[in-house]
């Protein structure tokens, strides 16, 4: 069967020779990392560092290696004028950088925690312009360009430039990804949602009603039968629900709420609302557009609930009606 090569793609989708290159840049980065990834356990790079992120999570060797080729990637393209990342505490930007310049915001190894029972992992990543230095944090609006890569059986590429989603295959033996997924919709009919059950005994009301209307299933009020599936990798866990639909919840809940949540901003919960977005789906933190949150800090932190539309609208209902009733 004959694909078209992310090559291809480029040349025919982006008019900007060097946001083709930037996007080609962060695909062949990702190649890299899926390779370190492969070779996590043959090359000794499993375990932790001594070194902890500017979350307070301990890194590991694996998070560095990851953000080093991403970064180096980045910078083969002589129009990026910032980069933020998960890993590193300071926003980098170019001294000399000017208006229209790119930002790319990245998580270079997403569910890092999987790496050593062998699970999916990714890395998640948006592109935006510079504006000036005092408004270097892009506004999800802003975001012109966002994707993301998993590391699972297969290795692949979901991106988009706001009007579709693309999914892309990395073919090892030609050495390029190749488009296996054209158009990624979101269906509305979902049975299956994805939470952390664990931290049941913190959610709030409209997160804790929601999951057990799931999960009453036939006889309850949703009168159907829901299924549940956690990777503890958001990046799967999109990936799966671009795929066969459902709802992504990371909710603040009452342990996290004073950091505001669990999931970044910047690099995971703004790229994936993009892409959720524009794959016909819904992305919230119950209250608001994740891509109307303004981005106050680099590494600030924010409740995401996200997928299905109709899904995630019932739950925005409910949280602007209120606290359920006992
Ligand atoms: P990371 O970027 O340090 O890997 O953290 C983000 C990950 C997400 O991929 C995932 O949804 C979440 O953390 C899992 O958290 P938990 O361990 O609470 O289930
Ligand atoms: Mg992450």
């Amino acid at each position: 069967m004959k694909f078209v090569t992310l090559n291809a793609y480029l040349k025919r989708e982006v008019s900007e020779p060097s946001l083709a290159n930037l996007v080609d840049r962060i695909a062949s980065a990702c190649w890299q990392i899926s390779a370190t990834v492969r070779n996590a356990a043959l090359a000794g790079n499993q375990g932790e560092t001594v070194n902890v992120n500017p979350q307070g999570e301990v890194q590991k060797p694996i998070d560095l290696i990851a953000d080093d080729i991403f970064r180096h990637s980045c910078l083969q393209n002589s129009d990026v004028g910032a980069l933020i990342s998960e890993e590193v505490q300071e926003v980098y930007h170019r001294t000399d950088a000017k208006e229209g310049d790119f930002v790319v915001a990245y998580d270079p190894l997403d569910g890092s925690s999987n790496i050593d029972v062998n699970l999916s992992v990714g890395s998640i990543f948006s592109i935006s312009r510079f504006q000036d230095i005092q408004a270097l944090l892009p506004a999800g609006r802003k975001i012109e360009c966002a994707g993301y890569a998993i590391y699972g059986p297969s290795v692949m590429l979901v991106l988009t430039f706001g009007d579709k989603v693309d999914g892309f295959t990395l073919d090892v033996d030609a050495a390029e990804f190749v488009l296996t997924h054209p158009n990624m919709q979101i269906s509305n009919d979902t049975i299956e949602f994805a939470i952390n059950t664990s931290r049941e005994r913190f959610w709030d009301d409209i997160v804790s009603a929601y999951v057990e209307d799931c999960i009453a299933g036939d006889d309850g009020p949703r009168r159907k039968s829901f299924n549940m599936r956690w990777t503890a990798s958001m990046v799967a866990d999109v990936h799966r629900l671009l795929c066969r639909g459902g709802v992504f919840l990371y909710p603040q809940d009452k342990e996290n709420a004073g950091q505001g949540g669990k999931l970044r901003l910047l690099y995971e919960a703004q790229p994936m609302a993009f892409i959720v977005e524009t794959a016909g789906g819904r992305a919230s933190t119950g209250k608001a557009r994740i891509l109307d949150v303004p981005p106050q800090t680099p590494h600030q932190r924010t409740s995401v609930i996200l997928g299905a539309s109709d899904e995630i609208e019932r739950l925005e209902n409910a949280y602007a009606a209120g606290p359920v009733k006992a």
